[in-house]
């Protein structure tokens, strides 16, 4: 018999709430892996602001080097009060990321039934959508700094940088995934009315796609009137592509009108597989429910679901968002940013048992 395939997997579960989700998220991967036939491996990090608080670093120096050669990192939360959310971000996150090349961010925004949306008579149908968001380059940037620090003249200056590279990739990735959804349709975030250099550069690399991808359709909208259109009209989204902070604020939104933030998945993806990809919950640590054990672990089963999908067990994690979505259906499943009344352990054990 050939041995089973055994995955290193890299967890970070990080602050807050993150710490309560990954290990429902650990617990779900490996029931599925059972009846799938591999097994998985887990190498625990405790990189996070109680770290820094100790060490004065999020993460060691040989940090990204550690986690490097792993199949995969599964990420809870990063931020907790104490330390500056930038401090933190920049420690951890965002590091990771970039030096790992995981440059599409993929967010899923699905309207799972069981849930209502708080947009008044829409269903399932009607939200069914990913974000595509740009993740190692645009406003998030280092460039930039302060001058006249303390003083009357003080200014601070933050540079965006979107490279043709950059943007033509996740482009590529935004039209590759359409191609292969059944609507086929791409819409891009823009803002070149107002932003003067790099979103008409967005939109030249947009347009220039969407010549390489005919079958594909596309719409493009300024961002202000994007935000209101996906509450007015989900239903016009397939793939949204958006540049980091664009796509960072679209995929809060996105799962806000899908029910809660708190079943969003999101996967950090290198595309040309060289480095591991990261797979975290959208949610961030959510200081005031912290400790209390209330916490919605579908984000983080969801986003084990996509890492499963990732490793190539496309089937163990469809499982997973079917035991997902139908162990919704009852109030008592639910956590309470759903209206139920499950804690976090009652909310995995209902999508155990949902498994077949
Ligand atoms: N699990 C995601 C998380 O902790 N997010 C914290 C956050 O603020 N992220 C900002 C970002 O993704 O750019």
């Amino acid at each position: 018999m050939p041995p089973k395939p055994t995955y290193r997997i890299a967890t970070i579960p990080g602050d807050g709430i993150g710490k309560e989700v990954i290990p429902a998220g650990q617990r779900a991967v490996e029931a599925v892996s059972k009846r799938h036939g591999f097994e998985v491996v887990w190498d625990e990090f405790d990189w996070s602001c109680e770290r820094f608080a100790e060490t004065g670093r999020m993460m060691p120096h040989d940090g990204i080097a550690r986690v490097r050669s792993h199949d995969a990192i599964f990420l809870g939360a990063v931020g907790f009060p104490g330390v500056p959310d930038h401090v933190s971000l920049w420690g951890l996150l965002i590091p990771l990321r970039r030096e790992l090349d995981q440059y599409a961010n993929v967010r899923p925004v699905k309207l799972l039934r069981g849930i209502r949306s708080p947009l008044q008579g829409r269903g399932p149908e009607d939200i069914d959508f990913v974000v595509v968001r740009e993740n190692v380059e645009g406003e998030y940037s280092e460039v930039g700094g302060r001058v006249y620090a303390g003083t009357e003249r003080e200014a601070a200056v933050q540079e965006a940088v979107f490279t043709r590279h950059g943007v033509d990739r996740i482009m590529d990735f935004a039209f590759g995934l359409a191609q292969n959804r059944s609507r086929r349709h791409v819409t891009s975030a823009t803002k070149s009315n107002g932003i003067v250099h790099t979103m008409p550069f967005w939109d030249e690399r947009f347009r220039a796609a969407a010549e390489r991808y005919p079958a594909v359709e596309t719409s493009q909208y300024h961002i202000d009137i994007l935000t209101a259109h996906f509450v007015l009209h989900p239903d016009w989204f397939d793939v949204v592509v958006a540049s980091n902070l664009f796509g960072d604020i679209l995929s809060d939104l996105g799962p806000a009108v899908a029910g809660s933030i708190g079943i969003a998945p999101a996967a950090n993806i290198n595309p040309d597989r060289s480095f591991p990809s990261m797979f975290e919950p959208v949610h961030g640590s959510a200081p005031d429910i912290a400790g209390r054990g209330v916490a919605n672990p579908v984000g983080a089963i969801w986003s084990g679901a996509m890492m499963l999908e990732h490793l190539g067990h496309p089937e163990a994690a469809q499982e997973l968002e079917v035991a997902i979505e139908s162990s919704l259906g009852s109030p008592r499943s639910r956590t309470r940013d759903l209206g139920g009344s499950a804690d976090t352990k009652a909310a995995l054990r209902a999508v155990l048992s949902a498994l077949p």
